[in-house]
């Protein structure tokens, strides 16, 4: 069984996340989704509109993901790696290059982001 590993905040969940998580699975067989806690968001420099608790039960909803875990800080990925036993980890490019580190580890893939969408966008566009 091929496992895949990645992280995002995914607030205010879009087209955008739905296409990375489904392309992410289409790679392997089981899809771990770290899903970045508030405080983790904090130094993330990110705030959230829903907290954790939401936006793990939303990720948790989606037909592409088996397992969600709380990414509480920038350095548990090597440690998930092991415990999970990743085959392969993945990122949307904007994050290019800076998890090649893993490669020690496991695969790594950087997939194209989807172009005109994010959070920060939805929430500039007042209704
Ligand atoms: N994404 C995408 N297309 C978009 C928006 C987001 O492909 N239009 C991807 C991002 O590249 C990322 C995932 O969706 O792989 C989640 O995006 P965010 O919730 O913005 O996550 P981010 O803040 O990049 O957190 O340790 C890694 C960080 O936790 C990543």
């Amino acid at each position: 069984m091929k496992k895949i590993l990645t992280y995002g905040t995914f607030d205010l969940l879009h087209p955008g996340h739905i296409n990375l998580l489904r392309r992410a699975k289409e790679l392997g067989d089981y899809l771990i989704v770290g899903v970045s806690t508030d405080d983790f968001n904090h130094d993330k420099n990110k705030v959230a509109y829903h907290d954790f608790d939401s936006r793990k039960v939303i990720v948790e909803s989606i037909r592409y993901v088996d397992k969600v875990i709380p990414e509480t800080n920038w350095n548990q990925k090597v440690d998930d790696i092991i415990t999970y036993d990743i085959d392969l980890f993945v990122m949307g490019d904007d994050w290019t290059g800076k998890f090649d580190f893993l490669k020690r580890y496991c695969e790594v893939v950087y997939l194209p982001r989807t172009a005109g969408i994010s959070s920060s966008k939805i929430k500039r566009n007042k209704l």
